[in-house]
Formats: C-alpha cells, structure tokens, sequence
C-alpha cells in the first residue's frame, strides 16, 4: 500500500471511535480534499469499509485482512522490534530476505513480513508453504550479545512468545513440541527456524523465522500438509486478524527477550516448560547423522537442551533433532 494511505488509514485507525473531517485529514498531511477523497475511495476499493458522514467526515468502521505498516503500528506496544517494518507482497522467503538485510547493516529489531512466500522453508532444506493471504510469514533480526551456544535458547523464547499472543489474540492454548514447533492436538500451528550470522565466533545476528497457518484452509496446502497442519480459522471457526496478531507477537517478543537478556533463560525455561507437551511423553528424536532415539522426555536443561530417558534409563542430552511423538502410551 502507498505511503498516502498509509498515513491516511493511521489517522483513521487512531481516531476509530469518532469522525475524522475532510478537512483534519488534509490539514494534517498537506494535501487537497480531493485528494483525500480520492485515497479514501482507494481504501475502499482495497476492502476498508469507511463511514462517509456529510459535516462529520470519515470513520474507519473495519478493516480487511491485510498486513499493512499501519495497522501493525497502531497495535505495537514495542521500542525496537518491528519499528523497522518490511512488507511484501510475494517474495520467495522472507527469512532470505532478512540474511541479506542483516548483512547489509539492517538495525537490531527488523521486521519482515510477505503476503506470500513462494519458496518459504524449514529447517535442513525442507519447504514451508506460505499461501497467499492467509498466515503469519515473518523474519525477525536481533542483533544479541550472545554466545554462539546460547542462541537456540532464542526458538524456544520465541516458541513461548508466539504460544502467549496466540492465547491472549484467540483464546486458544498451543503446545510446543522441541525445539520449534507449535501444536494444536498434535497438529502442527507454528514453524519457527532460528538462524546465525557469525564471524569468528561471535554473534553478528540471528534471523527468527515464524510461521503460522492464520486463515489458511484446508485446500490452500498439498493434502500430505492438510493432515499435519491446522490454522486458527479451522480451530475457531472463524477468521482471526493477522495484523493484531503480528503485533502481538511482537509485544511478546520485545518483553520477554528484554527479561531474558538481563536475567538469563531460566524465567523463559518456566514459562516454556508451562506450554510444553507433558513431561513422560515418548517420543523418537531423529538427529541430523540418522540416529534415532527412542525415549521418555524429561523436559529441558537450564540451558534449553531436551533431555530423553530410553528404556535401559540413560539420559541422553538432545541438541538437535527432529522429534516424532510416539503413539504409543
Ligand atoms: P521444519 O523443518 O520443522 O518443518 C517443515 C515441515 O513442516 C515440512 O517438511 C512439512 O512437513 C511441514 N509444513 C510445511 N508447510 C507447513 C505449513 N504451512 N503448516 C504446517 N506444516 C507445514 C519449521 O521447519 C520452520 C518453518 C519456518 C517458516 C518461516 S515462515 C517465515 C520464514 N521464512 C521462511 O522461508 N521460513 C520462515
């Protein structure tokens, strides 16, 4: 959306419970009233409905479901994360995106969001399907003064962030499943991919790739993703703005990873372990080399590390896996 609408809608965002005059609106910007009516009669167009009352002026009375820096502004509570705010139409992966901004100076805080990625993907090469319209396709960059070792702490941070503004949005309570997944009956809500950029073992920054099936129904994902998957709108019934969403996120984000820098993972390990899947749950963890181990989850380490009891009872430190859960009881 132009950068006139924009500014237009963040006036009629700010003042939703009264109306907004013609006049105000091209006082307050430097433009003519026509051409405000003209921007007015674009956000129309775009599926904003708009109360046009003569003497009064214009109320916003709703807004469709589309991403704009506006509405994500309106709703963010932050100072640094996503005051820097990208969003595209269709970009292949935002999290590509975000790697070549982080190196290009982008600040602590960026935010990149696309409508629709055509080429969005998991870990270990796998594809992330991104429909058009319908979820929350989001790179973050942090700049953390981290050890290298510490940052998978931040999946899980951002795991517990991502399960508390879907709670406080929709209601609805996720389970996270180690390291990065977010569930609803075992069906698969959230991706979360956390990345470095490092040089000579130090941090430079860690791109948080988030993923969720916000309005996405059923047909708009292959059949074998359809019977992993579920998104908000088939949980509730009903369509959820993906805008206070975003926000939401954000919000979350900002003030737990404030808490976590100064006062270390142990406030997030409680909060994270609140929303995991229940402790003695069997589970197979497949590591990157092709092992596979079978065992009970004992939960995490003060360090976010997933502990797992197999059956001759030794524990074994997973750093990362792949985790099946078992059918069994
Ligand atoms: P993952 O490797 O744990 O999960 C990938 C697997 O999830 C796929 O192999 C497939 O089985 C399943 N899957 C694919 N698409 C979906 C979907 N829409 N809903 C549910 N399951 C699906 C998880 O990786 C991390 C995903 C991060 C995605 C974000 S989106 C914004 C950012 N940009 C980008 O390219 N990736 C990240």
């Amino acid at each position: 959306m132009d950068e006139k609408k924009q500014d237009i809608l963040r006036m009629l965002l700010k003042n939703q419970d009264t109306h907004i005059s013609g006049q105000a609106i091209s006082e307050q910007l430097g433009v003519s009233r026509t051409a405000v009516w003209k921007q007015i009669q674009g956000l129309i167009e775009l599926g904003y409905e708009i109360e046009s009352v003569q003497k009064l002026g214009y109320r916003l009375i709703r807004t469709p479901d589309v991403l704009t820096e506006a509405e994500i502004e309106d709703q963010l509570e932050t100072e640094f994360l996503g005051r820097s705010l990208h969003i595209h139409e269709s970009i292949p992966s935002t999290q590509k995106l975000a790697h070549y901004l982080a190196e290009d100076k982008a600040v602590h805080g960026t935010v990149i969001l696309a409508e629709e990625q055509t080429g969005g993907r998991g870990r270990l090469g796998r594809t992330w399907h991104s429909p058009k319209g319908t979820g929350i396709w989001m790179s973050l960059i942090l700049r953390p003064d981290l050890p290298i070792h510490k940052t998978p702490q931040l999946t899980l941070l951002a795991a517990v962030c991502v399960a508390r503004a879907v709670q406080k949005v929709t209601g609805v309570t996720l389970e996270i499943k180690w390291p990065n997944d977010l569930l609803y009956k075992e069906r698969k809500l959230v991706g979360i991919l956390t990345e470095l950029q490092a040089e000579e073992g130090t941090v430079k920054s860690v791109i948080i790739g988030i993923g969720m099936n916000v309005n996405t129904t059923r047909d708009q994902v292959p059949e074998d993703i359809a019977s992993i998957a579920t998104s908000l709108k088939q949980i509730l019934g009903h369509s959820v703005s993906r805008p206070a969403l975003v926000a939401a996120i954000l919000n979350e984000l900002e003030s737990l990873y404030t808490v976590y820098i100064e006062e270390g993972f142990h406030v997030i390990k409680l909060l994270w372990e609140s929303y995991a899947i229940s402790h003695g749950r069997l589970m197979y963890a497949r590591t990157v080399k092709g092992t596979v181990i079978k065992g009970m989850s004992k939960g995490i380490t003060d360090d976010g590390i997933l502990l797992l009891e197999d059956e001759e009872g030794n524990t074994h430190h997973i750093y990362s896996a792949d985790i099946d859960l078992s059918k069994e009881e």
